[in-house]
């Protein structure tokens, strides 16, 4: 079975001009540890709001790539963010969900995909179109690229083991994270603003 910091590891190139969503604990941390860029953010405390945050950002931004990295436990804590992803249908938006069975980042209790509930199941029933679950890292990157690609909302779900770092506190500061993705967005809008005056 894959783990998620080897999925990361095969797309990490890729993020380089994207917006990245991640939810807290484990993935935050393995993404932080492949390299911080201002143009991710990791999404503290408000757990199942990855899918959230990740779809007002790209129907904000609709020329800008939106990716969010979720979490079994998290989306299962918000499963109407499939059926507001679907009705939305932002074109610009990639939604990964690394499906570990497990609130890894708590102590590693199962959650209801663990005991068969089926997240792409529930992503087509939503309405989602473009939905793909994976179990290998050749599989993953494929996905991925393709959903990156593709001009329409992807939801992939990626089977990932239950593991991770050894600990989920970083460096980079809360706070001092929102900061740095807010200018970042800020200086694209303003670039994409210039642009757009120069050629009036
Ligand atoms: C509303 C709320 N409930 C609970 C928590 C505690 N919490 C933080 S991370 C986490 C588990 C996340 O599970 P999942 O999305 O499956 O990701 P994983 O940790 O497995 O990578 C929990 C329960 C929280 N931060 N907020």
């Amino acid at each position: 079975m894959m783990q998620r910091f080897e999925c990361l590891r095969a797309i990490y190139d890729q993020l380089e001009n994207c917006l990245v969503v991640t939810i807290m604990g484990a993935v935050a941390c393995e993404l932080q540890s492949l390299g911080h860029k201002p143009n991710f953010f990791y999404l503290q405390h408000a757990m199942g709001l990855g899918s959230s945050t990740g779809l007002g950002l790209a129907l904000c931004l609709p020329q800008q790539k939106v990716v969010v990295f979720d979490g079994d436990g998290s989306i299962l804590m918000n499963l109407g963010g499939y059926t507001t992803l679907a009705r939305y249908r932002p074109k610009n938006l990639v939604h990964v969900v690394f499906d570990n069975e497990s609130l890894l980042s708590v102590g590693g209790f199962p959650t209801a995909t663990s005991t068969g509930s089926d997240l792409e199941g529930v992503a087509h029933a939503s309405g989602i179109a473009r939905t793909k679950t994976v179990h290998t890292i050749e599989e993953f990157k494929h996905a991925f690229d393709d959903a990156l690609r593709t001009n329409d909302l992807t939801s992939m779900v990626a089977k990932v083991e239950a593991v991770g770092p050894k600990g989920y506190v970083t460096e980079l500061a809360l706070l001092e994270n929102r900061f740095q993705f807010k200018r970042y967005i800020e200086k694209l809008t303003t670039e994409a603003r210039r642009h757009g005056e120069r050629k009036n």
